[in-house]
């Protein structure tokens, strides 16, 4: 066991860069070749990884410090062979700037260039790990735990991404070039090929080029006016990863129809008055989960998933409902809506669309929905075509009511109208079923007492 400083090494035109991550703690082990800190320029972010394996002791930077070639980063108990003179100024082997953050993925030096910078101010141990090629794991990609968490959070199977880093670690930029490649259907995902392929929606190459077509545009788009680069976060990311493979996966079509609901309103309206001073707030989605989980009773297959060949069809009722947040759309679900009364439901939607605003939302709050409504009812529109969420078959989107006339065979009368739009997946649901299924929940929305029968 040998005490060492870890210092920053050569990372090439970089002075003063920031620390903005810690990715260890005091008292932690650590792995030769770990990412301890990430440091950040105005152009790009890298990790800095250990030279050695051993314990962490002391860190000497805290978030914001700038650093410089040769700051000192932490201390650490070196452990395994090495020579305690030439530990006391070990610093670690060069690793290639693992990512590069809002400057394109070319723009990253080539793992080959990093690996020739020298390596450090003053020379590594013979022993500096770093220096010495890690045998690659096939079973575990290599990659820091910053980025396995990155890529997890963008559905990115990390076994699948090529590593440009040092000894082939796949960097942060790795990540997010595999990430705009399937978004822009240049690249498939395995599960994605295996799933087109079983869908018969395309298969085979991995290139994008079965779906036949063309790359997606590249457009200077400074050339023709100013503009503002705005990161997308996180939840945006990961949505965005689920909506294009729902997009690109599900053969949707989408019925639209009006439910007549007058009585219905009054009735709401009625009921927010009584309850006035209970604090429950009923508004139409909690009358339309209540109405919904009738007709999926109704209509079974609308409560089901795909699994190959055969259908999972389910005996429980946990509605999905899309939630505007400031970080992006959430759906938390709410579970066992067969067994709960209108104001139960209001009451618990009202918790958990705080909680998705407030972004506590916790996974299991988020997961288990049978079918989702998408309500834009409080800002207006007509129709939409919601995207289905997998693996449920159908989403119904509801737009804002309106008074409008309608002929009652005699003369045009006043009635409010609710848009709903069903977007359902083709494979396992047919045209037909979908009138169905509206008509029904226009039955059940036009005069509620028919949830009882
Ligand atoms: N027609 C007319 N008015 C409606 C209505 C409808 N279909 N649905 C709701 N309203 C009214 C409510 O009664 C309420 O009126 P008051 O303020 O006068 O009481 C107002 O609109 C606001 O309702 P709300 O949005 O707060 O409540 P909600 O239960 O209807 O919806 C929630 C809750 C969380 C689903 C909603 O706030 C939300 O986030 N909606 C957006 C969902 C979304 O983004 N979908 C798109 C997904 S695809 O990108």
């Amino acid at each position: 066991m040998a005490m060492i400083e870890v210092k920053v090494p050569d990372i090439g035109d970089f002075t003063d860069v920031a620390v903005i991550e810690l990715l260890v703690k005091v008292g932690e082990r650590v792995k030769a070749e770990q990412s301890l800190v990430t440091v950040e320029s105005d152009k790009a972010s890298m990790e800095i990884p250990c030279s050695h394996a051993g314990v962490v002791r002391a860190l000497r930077v805290a978030l914001g410090d700038k650093v410089n070639i040769g700051s000192v980063l932490l201390e650490l108990e070196a452990e395994g062979a090495l020579e305690s003179a030439a530990a006391a100024a070990a610093v670690p082997a060069v690793a290639a700037p693992a990512a590069l953050v809002a400057v394109p993925v070319a723009a990253a030096p080539a793992p080959a260039q990093a690996a020739q910078q020298p390596s450090a101010p003053v020379p590594a141990p013979s022993t500096a790990p770093a220096a010495a090629p890690t045998p690659a794991t096939a079973a575990l990609p290599h990659a820091s735990p910053s980025v396995r968490k990155f890529a997890r959070e963008l559905g990115v199977p990390l076994a699948e991404v090529s590593g440009s880093g040092l000894k082939g670690r796949i960097t942060l930029a790795d990540v997010q070039a595999f990430s705009r490649a399937v978004m822009a259907g240049q690249q498939h995902t395995l599960a994605g090929r295996a799933a087109l392929a079983g869908s018969g929606a395309g298969g085979g190459s991995a290139s994008g080029s079965e779906l036949g077509l063309i790359p997606w545009p590249k457009v200077d788009f400074a050339k023709f006016g100013p503009i503002e680069r705005k990161e997308l976060g996180r939840i945006k990311k990961i949505s965005a990863a689920n909506l294009l493979r729902n997009a690109v996966m599900i053969p949707a079509v989408t019925n639209h129809d009006d439910a007549d609901i007058t009585e219905l309103e009054a009735f709401r309206v009625a009921t927010n008055r009584e309850h006035e001073k209970s604090g429950v707030k009923v508004t139409m989605l909690a009358f339309l989960i209540k109405a919904c989980v009738a007709a999926l009773k109704k209509f079974p297959d609308f409560n089901s998933s795909l699994d190959g060949d055969a259908l999972i069809v389910k005996n429980y009722w946990h509605i999905g409902f899309a939630a505007d947040t400031p970080n992006g759309l959430m759906v938390p679900v709410l579970k066992n809506a067969d067994q709960k009364g209108v104001l139960q439901i209001s009451l618990e939607m009202a918790e958990l669309a705080k909680k998705a605003r407030d972004g506590k939302l916790s996974p299991a709050e988020m997961s288990g929905a049978t079918f989702t409504i998408s309500s834009l009812g409080g800002i207006g529109g007509r129709y939409f075509t919601p995207i289905i969420n997998a693996p449920e078959v159908a989403i119904l989107g509801v737009c804002k009511s309106q008074m409008s006339p309608v002929w009652n065979g005699e003369a045009f009368v006043p009635r409010l109208l609710l848009p709903l739009s069903l977007t359902w997946d083709h494979r396992v649901i047919d045209g037909a079923a979908a009138a169905r299924f509206n008509a029904y929940l226009g039955q059940i929305l036009a005069d509620f007492r028919r949830v009882l029968l």
